[in-house]
């Protein structure tokens, strides 16, 4: 690693798929600064709020800094050495299919290359499988059965220049800010434009949209079916597109002919004339663009959703030309680079396919290798089933957090507990999968690694490194690399650094490619050092000169890379409706604005962590009074496969009959935050993708002895009570709490909360008789901790009460009214974070509106600076607005 350099590095942002550049600055002293790169086109310098935080979660608090053998610091040689043996030996005794690796979107392309290059090419087994099963699976089953390939025809600009965007099951707004941004931004300027979100529960990206189809979940197959009907009979069809590059026009028109609106109406639980409506306005659009993410994804007809979105694009012959297409947004940083190299259980290398036995040969060919395996791979959710069966008997798992992120989690961890070798590679020492490793690599993090990520629309960025690697930390390609040296794999192994596995992979792109695959980074092949160190942002193909350069946008003249050149509408049948069965609720899980997946990195952040500080149960007000659920009271939910016990939310963002819950909380969070383990392990039957959003669970109060609030200066070692979760807050922590049963002792007991020693000084105030307590402790003019307990949900102010951690409390008097759970007279309550960059509560923004200071977005920008840097917040705040002015005429 060189000297940290001076000048701003270009690189790119870790977490989701739009891929946004970013510029990291290290001053002397260490400290980074991260801003948006105004030269990517992903972003031209705008970050949302988790790329804004970046700096905040690079420090080594928690980081794996050396390799770890059954807990012990052991070295690389002796770690590297015993996972190889160990590897080598299963395989010898029980063959490769007896071994397995769970990999990666967050893996760099190179990485993964390595990775997959070992298992499918060495190894001899297919079973190498990836979070991107969970994650992309349908929307690559469903562009393979219409296109021939994986591929994604078109590119942000799309969005800007629709004029009807279409949302389907996409929280847009939270998960992929930057681009939902840009898309506000185009309507801004083009006031014609229309949004449609399509998605049961109203998001804030519904808020923002022109139009809301609360659909019923899994309705989304008979609505595009409706739709290819209706376009069909109303001759809004281009023929001659269908004529020249389709296959299949009339068997899914056939297919989709009962779909009336009627029926559509059943299907859907929406109005017959919003349905009307939505199908007039996208038979009279030419320009339209169909984004779908995860509540068409994450589901058991997720494939079949899809093709019934792509069929209406080729039956309109829309797709391919500015402002026209489907367009499947990613979910992490490299999804796509990992869909690139094959990382899937049933694709090989290269967009080549296992099953294709031209494809063995080209790439063991190329490879050099007669060990490719013939039959596919496990796919996620079998692999760990085979993990439980004692099938796989050695398992690596590299930058995923299964323990938590796959469907009965609880089953995945006894699997990971009984299987005899378990060896992570993480940047984070302790997670709930790292728990159960027999063996733990230290994989150097974003901001340490060098490579290449590919976004939602086929650009290709390098991410670079600004720091240098700590403690004993490796790329992960290069820990690859050294076990398949010492499996006895030196010569296909012999990577130095990151551009020779880039090299190799655009080699493998074009090798005996006479344009059957269009994925192509030919014009790559001979790229030096110098050049992959200066490379910009570029979208493939890339094949020579002569041929297929960086093109914006595919498929609009056909060329479809099938045997025939057509692409294939896919006739669709809808799911059954299931009926809904008393006592049973839908359970919808996904993603919240500051957190990303199971918390490792942007739970260390105190900015990020105030936005959502607890997991929680959204729930509609109506099935709330009939189970009896207070606001702000605990909820357990129950489906068969596990437990979990979230926070109670009443809100009719959600329909009656459903529930939503985040997907992000873990052990290290909360003791019963982990919704996967409530999830049923349903899968879509093409693509293997589990139905993470339909689960039927069971919903009941839970009614604990007392509740409790905490903010403590140092994260408790052990937290005594039926329910917490813990978050970070400046200066410290926050815990919220419940328990079953009333400690004997209550000083005794947030003394050994605080961490202090029996005995020590406390300021208490406990009235036995209401049962409502406070305690405070302090050590040199600072907070240790302070405690609130009572009967019911604790009220006092969070925000007031985490202030008070970074407080001066040299006055006697300012220690006492910490006891008070409130602040003093006059003072501001903020009330729940909503910009999260600048700190800015609820209560501030509601009262600039009630005052009459600010009446528009841009105002509370003026007046608070709220929204007015990164602009994640911004649906949120127009959503006070409105109720705030709700309030005053209503
Ligand atoms: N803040 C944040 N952003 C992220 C991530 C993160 O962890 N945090 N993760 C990234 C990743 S890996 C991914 S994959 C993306 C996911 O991005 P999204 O897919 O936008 O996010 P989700 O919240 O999982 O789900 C989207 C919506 O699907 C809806 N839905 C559920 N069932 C159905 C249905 O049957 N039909 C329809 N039409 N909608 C339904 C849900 O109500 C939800 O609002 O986000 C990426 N961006
Ligand atoms: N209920 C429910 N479950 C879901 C979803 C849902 O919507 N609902 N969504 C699913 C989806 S779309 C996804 S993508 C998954 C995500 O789920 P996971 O992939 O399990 O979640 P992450 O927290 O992103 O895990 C990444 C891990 O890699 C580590 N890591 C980070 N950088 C590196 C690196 O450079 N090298 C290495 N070796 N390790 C690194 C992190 O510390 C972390 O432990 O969750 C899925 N699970
Ligand atoms: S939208 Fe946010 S999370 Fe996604 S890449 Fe851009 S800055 Fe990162
Ligand atoms: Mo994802």
């Amino acid at each position: 690693m060189t000297e940290t350099p001076a000048a701003p590095v270009r690189t790119t942002c870790p977490y989701c798929g739009v891929g946004c550049g970013v510029l990291a600055e290290t001053a002397a002293d260490g400290a980074v600064r991260i801003s948006g790169d105004p030269d990517h086109p992903a972003n031209f310098g705008r970050l949302c709020s988790k790329g804004s935080a970046l700096a905040e979660t690079v420090d080594l608090e928690g980081r794996l800094l050396h390799p770890k053998i059954g807990g012990r610091e052991s070295g690389w040689e002796e770690a590297l050495d015993l996972v190889a043996s160990r590897f080598s030996e299963t395989i010898a005794e029980h063959g490769p299919d007896s071994v397995a690796f769970y990999v990666s979107g967050q893996l760099l392309t190179e990485d993964y290359y390595v990775a997959n290059k070992l298992m499918k090419g060495f190894i001899g087994s297919a079973n190498i499988d990836t979070n991107s099963r969970l994650c992309m699976a349908s929307s690559v089953a469903g562009h393979k059965r219409a296109f021939g390939e994986d591929i994604v025809p078109g590119t942000y600009e799309d969005l800007e220049q629709a004029d009807l965007l279409i949302l389907v099951g996409s929280n847009l707004a939270w998960c992929h800010p930057v681009l939902f941004q840009r898309v506000v931004a185009a309507r801004e300027r083009r006031p014609e434009m229309r949004i449609v979100t399509i998605d049961p529960r109203r998001t804030v990206t519904a808020d923002a949209a022109d139009s809301h189809l609360p659909v019923d979940a899994d309705g989304d197959a008979a609505l595009f079916n409706g739709l290819l009907r209706h376009l069909s009979e109303t001759g809004t069809l281009e023929r001659s597109y269908i004529a020249r590059h389709t296959a299949g026009f009339d068997e899914a028109v056939a297919a989709a002919a009962e779909w009336t609106v009627e029926r559509v109406a059943e299907a859907t639980g929406l109005s017959e004339g919003t349905i009307q409506a939505f199908y007039a306005a996208y038979a009279s659009s030419e320009r339209v663009v169909t984004v779908y993410s995860q509540g068409v994804n994450q589901s058991a007809s997720g494939t079949d959703k899809v093709n019934a979105i792509i069929n209406c694009h080729l039956a309109t012959g829309r797709i391919g030309r500015p402002g026209m297409g489907p367009f499947s947004v990613t979910g992490q940083p490299n999804a796509m680079g990992g869909r690139e190299v094959g990382g899937l259980a049933n694709q090989l290398a290269a967009h080549m396919d296992l099953g294709d036995p031209v494809a063995r040969d080209v790439v063991g060919g190329f490879w050099n290798s007669d060990s490719l395996p013939h039959g596919q791979g496990l796919k996620a959710v079998d692999l760990f089933d085979a993990v439980a069966d004692g099938r796989i008997k050695a398992l690596w798992i590299m930058a995923t957090n299964p323990a938590d992120s796959l469907p009965n989690a609880d089953l995945v961890t006894k699997a990971l507990e009984n299987c005899p070798f378990v060896v992570v590679s993480d940047v984070i020492e302790k997670t709930d999968t790292t728990l159960h490793a027999d063996v733990l690599l230290p994989a150097t993090a974003w901001g340490e690694k060098d490579g290449t990520v590919t976004n939602s629309e086929r650009r290709i960025s390098r991410q670079r490194a600004f720091l240098k690697a700590p403690g004993e930390t490796r790329a992960d390609w290069w820990i690859v690399s050294e076990i398949a040296r010492r499996m006895g794999f030196a010569d296909a192994f012999p990577y130095r650094s990151a551009v020779e596995i880039y090299r190799e992979h655009a080699r493998l792109s074009e090798y005996r490619n006479e344009g059957a695959r269009l994925f192509s980074l030919a014009a790559h092949a001979n790229i030096d050092a110098a050049e992959y160190d200066e490379m910009v942002p570029f979208q493939w193909p890339l094949a020579g000169a002569e041929k297929r350069q960086g093109e914006k946008r595919l498929f609009s003249t056909g060329g479809f890379p099938t045997a025939d050149g057509r692409a294939r509408l896919i006739p669709v049948t809808p799911p059954a409706k299931r009926a809904r069965e008393p006592g049973l609720f839908r359970l919808n899980t996904g993603r919240v604005r500051d957190h990303w997946h199971t918390m490792t990195r942007t739970g260390k952040s105190t900015r990020l962590s105030q936005h959502i500080a607890e997991p929680f149960l959204e729930i509609h007000p109506r099935d709330a009074d009939a189970l009896g659920l207070d606001a702000a009271g605990l909820a357990r939910v129950e489906s068969g496969f596990g437990t979990a016990i979230l926070r109670v939310l009443r809100s009719d963002r959600v329909a009656p009959g459903t529930v939503f819950a985040p997907m992000h909380w873990t052990a290290q969070f909360s003791n019963a935050g982990r919704i996967g383990a409530v999830i049923k392990p349903d899968t879509d039957p093409v693509s293997g993708q589990p139905a993470l959003k339909g689960t039927f669970a069971r919903i009941s109060s839970v009614i604990p002895k007392w509740f409790g609030f905490a903010v403590l200066n140092e994260r408790p070692k052990d937290v005594p009570g039926s329910y917490w979760a813990l978050a970070t807050a400046p200066g410290g922590w926050r815990l919220e709490l419940a328990g079953d049963t009333n400690p004997e002792d209550w000083p005794a007991y947030a003394r050994a909360l605080f961490g202090m020693e029996a005995g020590q000084e406390i300021l208490s105030f406990l009235d036995e008789s209401s049962g409502y307590h406070r305690f405070a402790a302090f050590e040199n003019d600072r907070l240790i901790g302070a405690l609130f307990v009572g009967p019911e949900p604790v009220a006092a102010s969070r925000n007031w009460a985490t202030g008070l951690l970074e407080a001066d409390f040299s006055r006697p008097q300012d220690r006492l009214l910490t006891l008070a759970g409130r602040p003093a007279a006059g003072e501001v309550e903020e009330g729940s974070i909503i910009c999260s960059c600048f700190s800015v509560g609820i209560n501030r923004i509601a009262g600039a509106v009630a005052d009459g200071r600010a009446a528009t977005v841009d105002e509370i920008g003026a007046v608070l600076s709220a929204g007015s840097n990164c602009g994640s917040c911004r649906g949120e705040i127009q959503r006070i607005i409105d109720h705030a002015r709700h309030q005053k005429t209503g």
